[in-house]
């Protein structure tokens, strides 16, 4: 049977999102749009030559018969009210990141889904589906390079817009990293604290830009993230675990080493919608798979709700410039 999906926001991964849906993995179709800009949503139904509804309310689309899953791809801020009513109406969502732009949101979303008895909730953090981070957990958990010590990355984008600020660089960009090192660690975090080096000037005056984060985990690892949104040569992720006995590195995707004209170089990718595409493919695909099977398997709504919390500990360190504690509750056994 195909699972019949509505999509909320038609937007750049919206979009994205469509297209995959309607052009390359399998089991799903697109029946339903919505964006609160009309003309976005009928873009949608244009580009990809989709035989489907559009509705001029989230809501509404959620509540249609047909749909039967639901994929939220909206501005932050919208995702918590779209999840809600999904999990109201006992329909499978797929929330991109953030699940709630504040930490009480996700928890709202989590008590609902628990009321609710059984899983409804996928959340978009896509990088645990990445083959590279794949390769480096699975050299962690090998033992090879020791017990991991400390970990050095970075999430460089070449601009951003006027509208980005400078907490957005936590909440919009490092959650990618709070959710898959911890992921990828198998731990929590327990403390936070934010540095500023010298500005950009590429930053607007309203964003401070670089920013290094330090966190801590449980067993005491420490990890530096550096976030460069404005770093003008490339869409740049880097991770190395160092243990006690070697070192680990996510590998660049690969690309064509080219000597030419007296150099030595190779391409650097400049959007993450293509860093990322064999991931975006497999989380979804993962999602349709899971609710066809009866049982998702993806981040779920407390994975959503942990990397919140976090968020919101580093976004209090970027204002007290001082380390700040990161406590999470017991995990409830309804999250395995
Ligand atoms: P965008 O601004 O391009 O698109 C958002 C869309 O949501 C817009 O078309 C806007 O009109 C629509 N919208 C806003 N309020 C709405 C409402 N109440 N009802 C319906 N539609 C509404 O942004 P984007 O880059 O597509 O990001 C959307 C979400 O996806 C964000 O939460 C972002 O963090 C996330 N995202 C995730 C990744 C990833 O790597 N997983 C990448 C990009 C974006
Ligand atoms: C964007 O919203 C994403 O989620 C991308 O994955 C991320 O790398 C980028 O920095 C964000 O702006």
């Amino acid at each position: 049977m195909t699972l019949q999906i509505g999509v909320v926001g038609c937007g750049a991964i919206g979009q994205d999102h469509i297209r995959r849906l309607t052009c390359t993995l399998s089991g799903a179709r697109v029946v339903a749009v919505n964006d609160i800009d009309p003309q976005q949503a009928q873009h949608a139904v244009t580009a990809y030559g989709l035989n489907a509804e559009v509705y001029v309310d989230g809501h509404a689309l959620i509540d249609a018969p047909d749909v039967q899953a639901v994929l939220v791809t909206s501005w932050g801020p919208t995702h918590e009210e779209f999840v809600l009513k999904s999990i109201a109406r006992g329909k499978p969502v797929f929330c991109e990141k953030p699940l709630a732009v504040t930490a009480e949101g996700c928890m709202r979303i989590i008590e609902a889904e628990q009321a609710h008895g059984r899983r409804l909730v996928q959340v978009g953090f896509m990088r645990p589906y990445d083959a590279g981070y794949r390769a480096l957990k699975a050299v962690i958990d090998s033992g090879t390079i020791g017990v991991p010590l400390m970990l050095h990355c970075a999430h460089r984008n070449p601009s951003v817009g006027e509208r980005y600020t400078t907490d957005m660089a936590i909440t919009d960009t490092l959650i990618h990293e709070l959710d898959v090192l911890r992921w990828m660690l198998g731990e929590d975090y327990v403390s936070a604290q934010v540095v500023y080096p010298k500005r950009s000037r590429s930053a607007s005056p309203h964003l401070a830009d670089p920013q290094i984060v330090l966190l801590e985990t449980t067993s005491g690892v420490r990890i530096d993230v550096e976030i460069f949104v404005n770093c003008q040569y490339g869409y740049d992720i880097q991770c190395e675990v160092v243990g006690e006995s070697g070192i680990a590195k996510l590998p660049d995707p690969p690309t064509v080493s080219l000597k030419h004209a007296a150099r030595n170089g190779s391409a650097i990718m400049t959007d993450w919608k293509e860093r990322f595409i064999a991931s975006y493919d497999v989380e979804l695909q993962a999602f349709i798979d899971g609710v066809r099977n009866g049982a998702l398997t993806g981040p779920s709504s407390w994975d959503g709700y942990a990397a919140a919390v976090a968020a919101d500990a580093c976004v209090l360190a970027q204002k007290s410039g001082k380390v700040e504690q990161i406590t999470l509750p017991a995990q409830p056994a309804f999250y395995p």
